[in-house]
């Protein structure tokens, strides 16, 4: 087989498993088992992100609401929803406040949209919910073509999985599938103590750990290798002079995989890092600029009571 017949995974993991600095996308940590890994991480007291929004969707929706200008039906479309319950404090003051809209759920997990409806479903009987299965990028096409305002939601603080160069591209290609006064209320971490950050990653009950480890799992059975997952760790570390957290998977000896799918043997050090994830942590500088550079106005942010993690609501 050619490399040209591969899947994004396949093709994704052979190249970067073949760098001279080896990398895999944390977009692979999805599947359904890393979707139900990162929920544990979401409800792990470390892991502040998670309450911080759930604290700023629970409180300030009305005000939030009060910010949006949409007199017609619009749709409020969410990319990488997870489980919900979040988005489900700012559907259900949204509802309240009568308003007229179709929420549209986006999710690379079949099983996390569908648990996600049924979900939504009992708490919020009067919700218009229509899922979509699939990547971002495929699907953001689709929908603007309806004609409709949007609210772009993209909470979690997912944006900061991005590089700066790829969070300006993805920021863009939103502004460029927008119309004038479509709106994004997107997540933001904020820089705040050192060590606040570490713990949330370095995580002591090792689920995180978890997470990474799924991705060597993943490749194990989807492409018919015979990784010796015991055989790699993890690790991950906060900068606070650029507010990047980055974590790595790291082969704890000279080691050798082979998978038969791709049909290559792929050659660790021992000590050699896979670079696995960015975890970007923002100042309000930065956030401007990113705005602007991608054709945004900020509107207003919307933080939690110890200012931790903003939900930044910007027009187009
Ligand atoms: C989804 N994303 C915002 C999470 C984060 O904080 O970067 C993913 C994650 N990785 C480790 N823990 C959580």
């Amino acid at each position: 087989m050619k490399v040209a017949l591969y899947n994004h995974f396949a093709q994704d993991v052979h190249e970067g498993l073949t760098a001279r600095e080896k990398h895999l996308s944390s977009k692979y940590f999805y599947d359904d088992e890393g979707s139900r890994i990162f929920m544990q991480i979401m409800q792990m007291p470390e892991y502040y992100p998670t309450a911080c929004e759930f604290e700023i969707l629970s409180q300030q929706s009305q005000a939030i609401f009060n910010r949006i200008d949409f007199i017609q039906k619009f749709n409020i479309v969410e990319f990488g929803s997870g489980d919900g319950s979040k988005t489900k404090q700012l559907l259900k003051v949204f509802l309240e406040k009568g308003a007229d809209f179709t929420y549209i759920p986006i999710d690379i997990s079949q099983e996390a949209n569908d648990a996600l409806k049924q979900n939504m479903k009992l708490a919020l009987h009067n919700l218009d919910i229509q899922p979509r299965t699939g990547d971002y990028f495929d699907v953001l096409n689709e929908l603007s073509a309806t004609g409709v305002p949007n609210l772009f939601l993209f909470l979690g603080g997912n944006i900061g999985n991005y590089k700066r160069e790829a969070a300006l591209e993805l920021l863009k290609k939103f502004n460029a599938d927008m119309n004038k006064g479509d709106m994004l209320l997107m997540g933001m971490d904020l820089q705040k103590n050192p060590r606040t950050i570490r713990t949330a990653y370095d995580d002591p009950h090792g689920i995180t750990k978890a997470f990474n480890m799924n991705l060597l799992r993943r490749i194990n059975s989807e492409l018919d290798a015979d990784i010796q997952i015991d055989q790699f760790d993890f690790y991950c570390d906060y900068n606070p002079q650029n507010g990047e957290v980055n974590s790595y998977l790291v082969s704890l000896k000279k080691q050798h995989f082979h998978s038969t799918v791709l049909n290559t043997t792929f050659y660790f050090e021992k000590d050699e890092l896979i670079w696995t994830e960015l975890s970007k942590k923002y100042s309000f500088t930065e956030i401007e600029a990113l705005a602007k550079e991608a054709g945004f106005k900020v509107v207003n942010n919307f933080m939690d009571c110890r200012h931790f993690f903003t939900d930044t609501l910007w027009v187009k």
